[in-house]
């Protein structure tokens, strides 16, 4: 049993609090207590999975490249021992998945549930944080982890009326544990993007009728799911350890060769027949194995745009609501989307489309949604509206550095960080996948085991060092934020309004927020370490004591 360092009074002393049991959070337990620490770690929810156990709603799948990648990599026995059933599995797949991790690694007698970290404070003179928690419990370590999800924070909208809704009403990202039936129910669901289009298709089978109100046309794909057999996974096992060496060296961290062409070197006969052969395959390869320019440039953009777009018109027979169902933006400048038989789903005659650009939402009232062109009656809504992404929970923790300044202060006009793991004024706080980082522009799972990896290196070096606390300075803050907007600037990225840059929450500073160079960054932040760790000023320890790390 990891036991606390020590109790003084009604707090527990750790070497390191985790907040987050999800796929970080997780790793970050087993990684820390593997280097001999003491480890607690808190999360809100019943059991371990984070956006895995919360987004429970139905259509939910992988919609990245998927299994048997979307993992971790750390334990070559865990890969041996896993079966994945589908290349996008289903929520309940990857739960499972997570639920093994934690018995097979005893990863829960170290969490503790239902527990909601309400406040977190350094101390500046024991160098050492304290935490505060809902169920009072309260504890003191000399690190922070904060794994608290880049989409976990929902994002509710503000419209008139919206709490006088008598009917059932649900957030995606909060769906609940019992069953819900829509059957013999008009339900009305806000939102196109990930969430909505998996979940559109599957409730509008059940309800007896759907109004899909959509701010924003999207780009959707056919997820080409597939069954992953006995002999895929027999080929995964045997050739591990060169698919880890891959997914290490791949810009995204999946073990796919990138397309080496750009659009504009094909004529347009080559360039269709490329796209149509990707259509009828699927899945998440498309974006992989498409040309290499049509994230940065605008012609090579238009010509996908225009291929999907037509995709839409074939598929949806009324041309009405096949106009409204056109995207305007830069094709993948939103998180691209995988559907199955999300554009189908408009042929249903008990599925309406409401433009909300030409038809806004004006009130909800007990038993309706009102916009401006008429009333819908509604039994159900489902907020499909998704999250305040990636920093978005950092600020809900909202912890307090020096003096007390706290992250909202400090955050209130850019999200400040270094290596998209720091933050001056907040020492010995480490993020993971956090603004700055390549967080959801990489493989999640090996993500946070590189990130992790690396904050035990340097928790290592404090100790070999006798330093009491580390923090990056302002200017190298400042040359980080530089060098992630000047990567995300070569692409078409940042010209779209999207949760990437912030624009889906009113009021919340602009700007694109994940390192877009992927596995460099891995380098980056392997050579910054090597060089002393350049770019942060350390403290020495103040005093030794339970400080063991
Ligand atoms: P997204 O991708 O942020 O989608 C949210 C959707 O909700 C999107 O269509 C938004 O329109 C819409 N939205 C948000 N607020 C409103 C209001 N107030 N009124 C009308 N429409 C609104 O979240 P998801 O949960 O679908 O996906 C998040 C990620 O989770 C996804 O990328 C996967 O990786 C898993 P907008 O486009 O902002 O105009």
């Amino acid at each position: 049993m990891n036991q606390p360092l020590r109790n003084s009074g009604s707090t527990e002393h750790y070497d390191v609090v985790v907040i987050g049991a999800g796929v970080s959070g997780m790793y970050a337990l087993h990684h820390l207590r593997e280097m001999g620490l003491s480890v607690r770690v808190y999360d809100g929810a019943s059991d371990v999975g984070g956006t895995w156990w919360y987004n429970r709603y139905p259509g939910a799948r992988v919609d990245g490249p998927g299994s048997p990648f979307y993992c971790y990599t750390f334990s070559e026995e865990l890969m041996q021992e896993w079966d994945w059933k589908e290349t996008q599995s289903e929520q309940s797949a990857v739960l499972a998945y997570l639920e093994h991790v934690a018995d097979r690694f005893d990863l829960r007698r170290d969490i503790q549930f239902e527990t909601w970290v309400q406040d977190a404070r350094y101390d500046e003179a024991a160098q050492r944080w304290t935490v505060e928690t809902d169920t009072g419990v309260r504890a003191s370590a000399r690190f922070l982890i904060c794994a608290l999800g880049a989409l976990s924070t929902a994002n509710m909208p503000d419209i008139p009326g919206i709490h006088d809704f008598a009917g059932e009403c649900y957030h995606t990202g909060q769906w609940p544990h019992e069953p819900v039936s829509f059957e013999g129910k008009r339900v009305a669901v806000i939102g196109t993007g990930s969430s909505g289009i998996q979940s559109i298709p599957e409730i509008a089978k059940e309800a007896a009728h759907m109004t899909v109100l959509q701010r924003t046309a999207q780009y959707a794909f056919p997820a080409g799911n597939r069954p992953i057999t006995p002999e895929d996974m027999a080929d995964a096992r045997a050739n591990w350890d060169g698919i880890r060496a891959k997914m290490h060296a791949n810009v995204g961290g999946f073990p796919f060769d990138m397309h080496a062409r750009a659009a504009l070197d094909d004529t347009p006969e080559q360039r269709e027949a490329l796209y149509e052969e990707l259509w009828q395959r699927g899945g998440f390869q498309f974006f992989l194995d498409l040309y290499n320019d049509i994230a940065v440039s605008e012609e090579a953009n238009a010509s996908l745009a225009d291929f999907v777009r037509d995709k839409i018109r074939e598929i949806v027979r009324d041309p009405k609501t096949a106009e409204k169902l056109m995207p305007d933006h830069f094709v993948m400048t939103k998180r691209p989307i995988l559907d199955d038989g999300y554009f189908e789903t408009f042929n249903r005659d008990n599925v309406t489309l409401v433009d909300l650009r030409e038809d806004p939402i004006e009130r909800f009232t007990a038993t309706s949604v009102v916009t401006r062109t008429g009333e819908h009656p509604i039994d159900v809504l489902v907020l499909a509206t998704g999250f305040d992404a990636i920093s978005g929970s950092m600020l809900r923790l909202n912890p307090k550095g020096r003096g007390g300044m706290s992250l909202r202060e400090r955050w209130q006009d850019r999200f400040h960080n270094y290596l998209g793991l720091t933050i001056a004024g907040f020492p010995n706080l480490f993020m993971i996948h956090g603004p700055g980082s390549p967080g959801v522009f990489y493989n999640m799972p090996l993500g946070a085991e590189r990130q992790m990896d690396w904050i035990g290196k340097c928790m290592d070096h404090l100790r070999e060092q006798e330093l009491g606390a580390i923090e990056p300075s302002a200017e190298s803050e400042e040359a980080w934020a530089n060098e992630v907007s000047a990567i995300a600037n070569v692409t078409l990225f940042p010209r779209t309004d999207s949760w990437w840059t912030g624009a889906n929450v009113p009021g919340k500073p602009r700007g694109f927020s994940a390192y877009l160079g992927g596995s460099i960054y891995y380098q980056r932040i392997s050579d910054l370490a090597a060089k002393d760790y350049e770019g942060f000023v350390f403290e020495k320890a103040n005093r030794s004591g339970d400080t063991e790390t």
